[in-house]
């Protein structure tokens, strides 16, 4: 490790000019943050995290890196890295005290959580560690831009030695999501700078409680390509030497580096936190001679590159800046209550308006659900350099040069099948077995103009990617009040109805999703429509999940012919599937189909039902509905799903709050039990709703 006793030495080759302007930058920092937490005591700013014990560390980092060219995903103590990056001290204090002005989030975000558009620090989230994977996957498509090139044509900023810094606690270090990214990144050797600034707590948990052994560079010595380097990060020559050689590594394109940096945290975790009580006297007495400003001031001093005279007027006019920069700040206005909806969907992109309605234009034999899905793909790989397709099992097959000799996989359903084959393992490739990974990943992608499509095999298995979907995906854009986005398609086979499926491979879960302002989710009945709500996905400028109800793949009566290459359908559309004038059934997915099963039944005893095939479920299709139920007055709302708390819940409590007047009967809702899809066929036909309970249904409710 580089320590403290060579600083003197290293020292020496420094420029004065450096060390000044480092130790300013260090004081800078180190201000604003006694200057919010004043502001905090004083209750004009509500929350307050530091960067004290850090700053040092943070400037040696930003010295060697280039804002606006290489791209940043920095960890809240970061505050003096995004300074020396660019960032202002009135720019953090709009955001300490909320205002609209503010450029990371316009008073949507905490401060610390830092965000700038113009200087490539993309939004930071609180979760400890998701902000790894996203950095993993900007490098990503850094690695794409430089294979792909008409892909790197339509980026809007992409260099071929660019670094991406990702920073991140000892604490965090223990997320899944850290070793999931590291494995990654190792494994495709890309341009990813970590991290890890290790002040020996993780709120009240020691490192060596945290971390097996206790040092994290040393359990991460043995991933290939990865540079490992260890600092005393409160030591500014060691740290800028380090930072030196893991940036010139990473921008040589050699692979990924990561610093082990040991800094302290003397303010405490964060205001609520008192670290007396679980920090013993003699420790932090330690950590206190380990302070990053005393010791580069101690060594501008003993170096006699600055006397105590010109510390001092250094000290003083970083005072008057940080004064002047919190008054400037507390004079702004807050956020406007107006602005509270704007940016949870992109404000250029409609994918409910016209320009997405686009009839078919058939041509050739019936074909399955799979095939269209597998067409819409292509069609935009063909269209669109950007999309790039990802998952487990996706591809061919991994390793390219036996592609020739085997069939190919092409995903657990074959739904991408063919794709790696025709246009290259740059655009379409299997990932390692790392749910969240996948997702964490595909945002960094997308949050660099991709468009990535990718799967995860079977919605059951789409919980470990759970916090990058609620946390990040769906927050991005209005966390960052547009500045960022990550418009990307999530592709899930979903449902039960398959027999052997049982509880990990079967269920349904979709309200789940529906629950997240942010995300669109559409669930197609029809291959026709899969391929053009799919189509719809991949234009839109919005995170989709698009959910593929599995039974519904190969159903002979569900196919259609190739639609043509721009077949689209608006979300937020419903189909009517069955016209009607007993009662309206508002249904989705594999339970169209079973609706349509009972009309024969129905009609023999003079019922005729009108049935609504919703197709996208956030939005979804509330004039259609309103319509229906306003001529049927009756209205049985049907799902997959288990029962409360459903999808179902949402959509009738809506009927009986807006269309009472119009309901003779009261609505009826119908799904699975409240129980997990069981694995004897005869156990999950009991389980999920059949032909015969929506007759019953619909029969008790024309009875009504
Ligand atoms: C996933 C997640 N779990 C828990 C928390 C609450 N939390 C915030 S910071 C923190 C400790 C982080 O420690 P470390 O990564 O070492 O960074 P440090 O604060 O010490 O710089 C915890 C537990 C969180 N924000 N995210």
């Amino acid at each position: 490790m580089s320590t403290a006793t060579n600083q003197e030495v290293k020292a020496a080759k420094l420029d004065k000019e450096l060390l000044l302007g480092a130790y300013r930058m260090a004081c800078l920092s180190r201000r604003v943050d006694d200057k919010e937490i004043q502001l905090k005591r004083q209750n004009r700013a509500f929350f307050q995290i530091s960067g004290v014990g850090h700053e040092t560390l943070g400037v040696a980092l930003a010295l060697h890196l280039k804002a606006g060219y290489d791209w940043f995903y920095p960890y809240y103590r970061d505050r003096a890295l995004c300074l020396q990056l660019g960032m202002t001290p009135y720019e953090m204090f709009l955001a300490s005290v909320g205002a609209g002005d503010d450029p990371g989030s316009a008073g949507r975000q905490m401060p610390s959580h830092w965000g700038h558009k113009k200087l490539h620090i993309v939004s930071q989230s609180s979760p400890t560690g998701t902000q790894v994977p996203q950095a993993v996957g900007a490098a990503e498509a850094s690695q794409y831009f430089a294979l792909v090139k008409e892909a790197a044509e339509l980026a809007t900023s992409f260099h071929s030695d660019e670094v991406i810094y990702v920073s991140l606690g000892d604490g965090a270090s223990s997320e899944g999501e850290f070793w999931e990214s590291l494995n990654w990144a190792c494994g495709r050797s890309l341009p990813v700078l970590y991290v890890v600034e290790d002040n020996g707590f993780a709120i009240s948990v020691p490192v060596d409680v945290q971390t097996v052994g206790g040092s994290i560079s040393r359990l991460v010595k043995s991933f290939p390509h990865l540079l490992v380097l260890e600092c005393d990060g409160t030591d500014f020559p060691a740290s800028y030497e380090e930072a030196g050689k893991a940036v010139e590594y990473v921008r040589a394109r050699r692979g990924p580096a990561l610093i082990h940096a040991h800094v302290i945290r003397p303010y405490s975790h964060s205001l609520s936190d008192d670290e007396r009580l679980y920090k013993p006297d003699e420790l932090r007495q330690e950590e206190a001679r380990r302070d990053p400003l005393l010791r580069l001031g101690n060594l501008l001093r003993q170096e006699g590159l600055a006397g105590e005279k010109q510390l001092k007027e250094i000290e003083t006019e970083v005072d008057r800046e940080v004064r002047e920069a919190a008054d400037q700040a507390l004079a702004a206005q807050p956020a406007s209550p107006d602005t509270l909806l704007r940016y949870l969907y992109s404000p250029t992109v409609d994918p409910t308006s016209e320009h997405f309605d686009q009839p078919p234009r058939f041509n050739g034999e019936p074909r399955t659900m799979v095939d269209l899905i597998n067409a819409v793909l292509r069609d935009e790989m063909a269209r669109d350099p950007r999309v790039v397709i990802f998952g487990e099992d996706v591809a061919d097959c991994s390793h390219e040069n036996e592609l020739p000799k085997v069939k190919g996989k092409g995903g657990v359903f074959k739904v991408t099948h063919g794709l790696q084959r025709d246009f290259g393992s740059a655009r379409c490739y299997n990932t390692t077995l790392a749910e969240a990974g996948i997702v964490g990943r595909a945002i960094g992608m997308a949050t660099r103009g991709l468009k990535p499509v990718v799967e995860i095999q079977f919605l059951d298995y789409i919980w470990p990617a759970m916090m990058q979907i609620r946390d990040e995906l769906v927050t991005l854009r209005w966390r960052s009040n547009n500045a960022f986005s990550c418009p990307l398609v999530i592709r899930v086979p979903i449902g039960g109805y398959l027999a052997g499926g049982a509880i990990y491979h079967s269920q349904s879960g979709e309200s789940i999703f529906t629950h997240l302002p942010g995300l669109r989710v559409v669930m197609p009945a029809t291959a026709l429509d899969a391929n053009g709500l799919l189509r719809t996905a991949i234009r839109c400028d919005d995170p989709v999940l698009f959910l593929e109800p599995k039974h519904l793949y190969r159903q002979t009566y569900n196919r259609a012919p190739y639609p043509g290459r721009d077949h689209m359908i608006p979300f937020g559309k419903a189909k009517l599937v069955q016209e009607g004038t007993t009662l309206t059934i508002v249904t989705y997915g594999s339970l169209v189909h079973r609706a349509v099963q009972g009309l024969k039944t129905l009609e023999q005893e003079g019922i005729l039902p009108e049935i609504l095939d919703l197709r996208s479920l956030n939005p979804y299709d509330w004039e259609l509905i309103a319509a229906s139920v306003k001529k049927t007055n009756r209205v049985l709302v049907l799902h997959e799903d288990s029962i409360s708390w459903g999808y179902g819940a949402e959509i009738a409590a809506r009927i009986a709050d807006e269309l009472f007047e119009f309901l003779d009967a009261p609505v009826r809702r119908l799904g699975a039990k409240d129980v997990y899809v069981p694995y004897h066929p005869v156990l999950e036909d009991a389980m999920l709703p059949q032909p015969a309970d929506i007759v019953r249904a619909a029969k008790e409710l024309a009875a009504y």
